[in-house]
C-alpha cells in the first residue's frame, strides 16, 4: 500500500480550536456560541463545556513534540475567531494572535506545513446575539476577520481553509439544535448555509487579492453519500433529498456554478429564498486550490413522513428521511457503520460530478472505540489502526480510479471536545487524562508513525 502513494503526498492530522484548546477566558478571548449552548442544560452530555478540553493553549510545547515525533508533513488545524476578534468585529486581539504565530512558527521549524481553518464552528456570541448566520452581515463580518487574520499571519501560512463543514453549522446548529447555537427553524437554517457559503466567497476573493503567488484556498465539506435502501422510487427519492440537503446544497454552488436544483421545491412552504441576491452565486464560485473532504460514515436513506405535517413551522432538517436502517456492518463506538467504500465512493463522485474540481485531501477520517489497555499499560487501539488502514486503502483507490487526490489527515491529533457528546467519545491518536492532562500515545499513533516513513521510503 505504501508504494501507491506518489511522493509529496501529504500525510497530516487535524484537530480545532474549540475542541482542544481550553482556556475559555484567557488573554481576553470573548465567548464563542459553543462556550453558550454548553450552558444550556442537557445541550451537552454530562454538562461539559469548553473547560478543559486538551489545555492545548497552555501545551503548545509538548503537542508540537507530539506532532514532531509522528513524524507528520502537515496539521491541520483551526483560529478561534473570538480570541482573535472577541466580539467578532474590530482591532484584534494580539494575545490570541500571538498564539497562533507560535504555533505555526513551531510548525514551520519542525517543516510540518500549517493548514490553517478560519473557522470550525465558534462564532462569537456577539454576532450570534445580532443573528449569527442567518444574517448577511456575518457574512461580511467574516470576510474582515479571515483579511485581518491573513493580514497577520500570510508570511509563515500557505494553506487557507474558509470553513469546517458549512452542514452541520447551518443544518445541525439552526435546524436541529442538536449543535450550537441550538436553533430550531427553517428559513433561518437555509439562510445560514446560504451565509456561511456567501462568508466563504467573500473572504476567499478578499484574501486571493492580497496573497502571495504561493498561496492556495480552500474549502472543507463533510461528504456522507445518501444510499436508498431499497431501490422503491420513494427511497431514491428520498436519498436525492438527503444528498441535496447534505451535500449538493453546497457543492452545487462551490462547484457546479449553480443552486441545488431541488432545494427550494424541498422546502416549499418552509422558506422563500430572498436570501439569494443576484451575484451571490458568482460570489460563492470562486476558483478554489483545493478542496477538503471529511468523511466518516455514509448513510443509508429511506422514505418516511415529515415529521412536522404543518410546513410554516418544520425545520430545514426535517426533509422526509429515515436514516436509521444501518446496513449489517461493523459500528464505530459511537454507533457509526464502517464503510470504507464509501469513501472511494465520495471521492470518485465528487470528481465525476464536477469536471473542474480542484485538488482534494481527506481533511477528516477517524473513529471512536472504547479503551482498551493491555497488561502492559498500551492503549492497544487495533480497532482504530484498522479503520485508518482501510480507509487509507479506500483513499488509494480513488486515486487509481482518477481522482487528484493530494492528502490524508487523521482524525484527531488528541482527544478532544466532541461537540454535543462532550468528552465521552475519544478521536485521538493520543489519549488525553483530562484530570491531569497527561498525553499517552496509542498503539495507532505508533502505527501511523510507522505508515508515513514506510511510506517516505518506499
Ligand atoms: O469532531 C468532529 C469535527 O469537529 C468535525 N468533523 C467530524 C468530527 C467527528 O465528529
Amino acid at each position: 500500500m505504501t508504494s501507491s502513494f506518489p511522493p509529496g503526498f501529504r500525510w497530516g492530522v487535524a484537530t480545532s480550536a474549540f475542541q482542544i484548546e481550553g482556556a475559555t477566558t484567557a488573554d481576553g478571548r470573548g465567548p464563542s456560541i459553543w462556550d453558550t449552548f454548553a450552558t444550556l442544560p442537557g445541550a451537552v452530555a454530562g454538562g461539559d463545556t469548553g473547560e478543559p478540553a486538551a489545555e492545548h493553549y497552555h501545551r503548545l510545547p509538548e503537542d508540537l513534540a507530539l506532532l514532531t515525533g509522528l513524524g507528520v508533513d502537515a496539521y491541520r488545524f483551526s483560529v478561534s475567531w473570538p480570541r482573535v476578534q472577541p466580539s467578532g468585529r474590530g482591532r484584534p486581539e494580539r494575545r490570541g494572535l500571538d498564539f497562533y504565530r507560535r504555533l505555526v512558527e513551531g510548525l514551520r521549524d519542525k517543516g510540518i506545513e500549517p493548514f490553517l481553518t478560519l473557522y470550525h464552528w465558534d462564532l462569537p456570541q456577539a454576532l450570534e446575539d445580532e443573528g449569527g448566520w442567518r444574517s448577511r452581515d456575518t457574512a461580511e463580518r467574516f470576510a474582515e476577520y479571515a483579511v485581518l487574520v491573513h493580514e497577520e499571519l500570510g508570511d509563515v501560512v500557505d494553506h487557507w481553509t474558509t470553513l469546517n463543514e458549512p452542514y452541520p453549522c447551518a443544518i445541525a446548529g439552526y435546524a436541529e439544535g442538536r449543535h450550537a447555537p441550538g436553533a430550531r427553524e427553517g428559513h433561518g437554517a437555509l439562510a445560514a448555509a446560504h451565509h456561511l457559503l456567501l462568508g466563504h466567497g467573500l473572504a476567499v476573493r478578499a484574501m486571493r487579492a492580497r496573497a502571495t503567488s504561493g498561496q492556495r484556498f480552500g474549502v472543507v465539506l463533510n461528504q456522507s453519500p445518501a444510499l436508498p435502501v431499497t431501490r422503491s422510487d420513494a427511497d431514491i427519492a428520498a436519498a436525492e433529498r438527503q444528498d441535496t440537503l447534505l451535500r449538493r446544497q453546497f457543492t452545487d454552488p462551490l462547484f457546479g456554478g449553480r443552486y441545488a436544483p431541488g432545494l427550494t421545491t424541498m422546502f416549499d412552504g418552509v422558506s422563500d429564498f430572498s436570501f439569494r441576491h443576484d451575484g451571490d452565486l458568482e460570489t460563492i464560485g470562486q476558483p478554489l486550490d483545493y478542496l477538503g473532504v471529511n468523511y466518516y460514515y455514509r448513510l443509508h436513506v429511506a422514505d418516511a413522513p415529515h415529521r412536522e405535517p404543518d410546513p410554516a413551522r418544520r425545520t430545514a432538517a426535517d426533509i422526509g428521511v429515515d436514516t436509521t436502517r444501518l446496513p449489517d456492518v461493523p459500528r464505530t463506538g459511537m454507533g457509526w457503520p464502517v464503510e470504507p467504500d464509501g469513501l472511494t465512493e465520495a471521492l470518485v463522485g465528487l470528481h465525476h460530478r464536477y469536471p473542474g474540481l480542484p485538488p482534494v485531501y481527506v481533511t477528516e477520517n477517524g473513529c471512536v472505540y472504547p479503551d482498551i489497555v493491555d497488561e502492559r499499560g498500551v492503549f492497544a487501539d487495533e480497532q482504530r489502526i484498522a479503520y485508518l488502514r482501510e480507509h487509507i486503502e479506500a483513499a488509494r483507490a480513488a486515486m487509481a480510479a482518477g481522482v487528484d487526490l493530494r492528502g490524508y489527515f487523521c482524525w484527531s491529533l488528541l482527544d478532544n471536545f466532541e461537540w454535543a457528546h462532550g468528552y465521552k467519545h475519544r478521536f485521538g491518536l493520543v489519549h488525553v487524562d483530562y484530570p491531569t492532562q497527561r498525553r499517552t500515545p496509542r498503539a495507532s499513533y505508533h502505527w501511523y508513525r510507522d505508515h508515513i516513513a514506510a511510506c517516505r521510503t518506499a
